[in-house]
């Protein structure tokens, strides 16, 4: 099992004064999830910036793991992020694609040695959550811990757009966002409940 970060402990630093205040964080942040739910998009999102190559080919575009920084600010720190590979790669079978996945996440917390502050699961809006999500929720609790999900993960919600226009198209569809995250049954119900509402 791998040794995930703590919650971020600021280095003290001396001020003019001789007292002492924190000095900035470096946020390290891993972009999970299946290929071509939006992990890259969602990264440079992240970073302001195009860091990581978008496609919009069924096949994973990123094919190891990339990490790239933004400076926030002088007393907000920096935000590094890592973009995996999609898991559930079409061109592999399923156990080469699991062993795959298993040796990106390790890649992926390598590259972090400060610890990995937050899992980003990406998905897509309106995409059936089937069992090769459940596995790949299956995977990471089983390499970083049970309590991964409850304590590290957040979901992330792409094509925010479909989400508005179901909205808007009928009065059974009327809530917001949070709403619709508690309405939720199943396999994401349940990974919602285990992210504690973690979801934007
Ligand atoms: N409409 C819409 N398209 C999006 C959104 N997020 C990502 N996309 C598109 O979805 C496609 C895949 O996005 P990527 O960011 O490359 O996805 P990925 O998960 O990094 O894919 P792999 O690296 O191949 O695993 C691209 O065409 C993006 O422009 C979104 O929120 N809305
Ligand atoms: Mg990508």
């Amino acid at each position: 099992m791998f040794k995930l970060g703590k919650r971020p402990q600021p280095p003290l630093m001396p001020n003019g004064n001789k007292k002492f205040k924190f000095g900035p964080i470096q946020w390290n942040l891993m972009m999970i999830g299946k290929t071509g739910h939006g992990k890259s998009s969602t990264g440079n999102s992240i970073l302001g910036r195009t860091a990581f190559v978008v496609s919009d080919s069924s096949e994973s575009e990123t094919d190891a793991v990339q990490v790239a920084f933004t400076s926030l600010s002088a007393d907000r720190g920096s935000v590094k992020v890592a973009d995996t590979p999609g898991i559930g790669d079409t061109r592999m079978d399923t156990v080469t694609a699991i062993r795959k996945a298993c040796k990106d996440l390790e890649s992926g917390i390598q590259k972090c040695p400060g610890g990995v502050h937050a899992f980003l699961l990406v998905l897509k809006y309106g995409n059936r959550f089937t069992e090769e999500e459940s596995r790949t929720v299956r995977s990471l609790k089983s390499l970083l811990g049970e309590d991964v999900l409850r304590r590290h993960c957040v979901i992330v919600f792409t094509h925010g757009e479909l989400f508005d226009l179901s909205r808007k198209k009928g009065p059974g569809n009327s809530g917001d966002f949070s709403s619709w995250c508690c309405e939720q049954t199943g396999g994401l119900g349940d990974l919602i409940e285990e992210c504690q509402h973690r979801c934007v």
